[in-house]
């Protein structure tokens, strides 16, 4: 049964409207269902029952609120392998892979249902005997969330859990390309009881997510995507005094393995890192750089097990991973692969396009020595294209594996501890993994990264301080005076 689009504001479904489909990336032809365009009145009218709804939620007992979350989090183990097979249908990741995505949305529940009860400031002394003073974290107002296709159930979740937990109210704007998972994940909230207006959905195209950010009564704006739109979201929002943009922007991201590494373990993080989701993770690796005495049997191991992954059938949970999410992105990944060729690289692996309706696009594995002026090293691709890269010794390493204008994860495959610390130290990126792929984070960490890929404010449970802002509350218990640095309290000029 195709689903039935509509937007969810106030606490209401409004009348279907099929404006726009969401397809199926396996079978192009295939849709899940049609949605409506939310014009700028309707994210107004969204924005507006955000607010509206704003003073009542923030007065509800934090502890109230996270409750929420564990009526939400039993919901999602009910419907665990119905949102994954969902998430299959319209986004095209290995059904494996989207239920992987499920439990992680569910991690996040648990985590904000567990914090419900925790400190969310902190008591700090006063020079003052008789001062008491607290920083408390007070929620900013309503928060807009715009979200990618390729996590569509999780990224969501790292931005409305700790800004509904915290008493904040959100406008949500689901990927054009996963419409369908965004709606039910908001069916599930409003069974789960969150009050009406607390969580509102629009749905369409970037010019939905504009007239979120455009509205000056969204005060958070957490965005994950491109960095293009990242970018256009945070110049429009300089015009707005008090706005915070949590941006995350994607990667252009290294796989590091030093000669001393293990080295089925090495092939293994690397082909992870690379393929994973066909690609298209932010964190996906587009660059593994192995150090020379390595090089010969590293190519083959890595060019060998590629051929061997299964691209196909993302219902098929034999399958690697699927296609690409459209036709646009075949597009742009072909185009890339036909970039690399152009600036001269070696092509290791690359093989016919099936003859499928499907966006399927098979790993384009190439081998090049490191060159500043090679684009296809530098630009993000999100597809399966891969780089392997020679070094020579770690500095160089370290300064192949800065030389983006991204910065967003790192793995490094090594046994010794004191390399692991020179790439821990001198490297650039916002998460960094040892021994693993440079993929696969877990929601109680920080998710965001530097340079173009974030803004310093990571999401995931490091969102809480974006979506809050600190207040310092300062309580006299005296029954006069005392001011703090000396300062006298005498009104008339005579001493105190
Ligand atoms: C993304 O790449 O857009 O770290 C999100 C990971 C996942 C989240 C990825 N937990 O690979």
């Amino acid at each position: 049964m195709p689903v039935t689009g509509r937007l969810f504001v106030g606490g209401e479904w409004s009348s279907p409207r099929p404006d726009f489909a969401s397809h199926s990336p396996a079978r192009w032809s295939e849709h899940v269902g049609t949605f409506p365009q939310s014009s700028a009145a309707e994210v107004s009218g969204a924005v507006a029952a955000a607010r509206a709804a704003f003073p009542a939620w923030r007065r509800t007992s934090r502890v109230l609120r996270a409750e929420c979350f564990d009526r939400l989090a039993q919901l999602i183990k009910r419907d665990t392998d119905a949102l994954a097979e969902l998430m299959a249908r319209e986004c095209g990741k290995n059904v494996t892979e989207c239920r992987a995505e499920v439990i992680e949305g569910l991690h996040m529940v648990q985590y904000v249902f567990g914090t419900g009860r925790l400190p969310f400031g902190e008591v700090i002394a006063s020079e003052i005997a008789e001062k008491d003073a607290f920083v408390r974290r007070k929620p900013w107002g309503v928060v807009g969330v715009i979200t990618p296709w390729n996590f569509p159930f999780a990224v969501p979740l790292w931005m409305l859990g700790p800004s509904l937990l915290e008493g904040n109210t959100c406008v949500f704007k689901p990927s054009e390309d996963t419409p369908a998972v965004g709606q039910r994940l908001v069916e599930l909230f409003a069974e789960a009881g969150f009050p009406a207006g607390t969580l509102n959905l629009v749905h369409g195209d970037g010019t939905a997510g504009e007239a979120i950010v455009r509205d000056a009564r969204v005060n958070v704006v957490c965005f994950t995507g491109s960095y293009e739109v990242g970018r256009r979201i945070q110049e429009l929002s300089a015009a707005l005094p008090d706005r915070i943009v949590a941006a995350e922007m994607g990667g252009k991201n290294a796989v590091i393995v030093c000669d001393d590494a293990r080295f089925d373990l090495a092939v293994t993080a690397g082909v992870l890192s690379a393929f994973k989701t066909t690609g298209q993770r932010c964190v996906s690796a587009s660059r593994i750089l192995v150090q020379e005495p390595l090089l010969e049997r590293y190519t083959k191991a890595f060019t060998d097990t590629t051929k061997r992954l299964c691209f196909g059938d993302p219902l098929d949970p034999s399958n690697f991973a699927g296609p690409l999410v459209n036709p646009a992105a075949v597009e742009k990944v072909l185009g890339y692969n036909r970039l690399a060729r152009d600036e001269g690289v070696n092509v290791l692996s690359e093989s016919e396009r099936p003859k499928t309706d499907g966006c399927f696009v098979p790993p384009f594995v190439y081998r090049t020595d490191y060159r500043p002026e090679l684009r296809c090293l530098k630009e993000e691709v999100f597809g399966p294209h891969v780089a392997l890269i020679p070094f020579r010794d770690d500095d160089e390493a370290v300064r192949i594996a800065n030389a983006t204008e991204y910065g967003l994860s790192l793995a490094v495959i090594t046994e010794s501890y004191r390399r692991m610390r020179l790439f821990r130290d001198e490297c650039e990126y916002g998460m960094g993994y040892v021994n693993l792929p440079c993929i696969g984070a877990e929601v109680h960490l920080p998710f965001g990264g530097v340079k173009k890929s974030g803004n310093g404010h990571p999401s995931a449970a490091a969102l809480v301080t974006a979506v809050t802002h600190a207040t310092a509350w300062t309580v006299n218990h005296g029954t006069d005076i005392k001011m703090a640095q000396g300062l006298t309290t005498a009104i008339d000029g005579g001493p105190a």
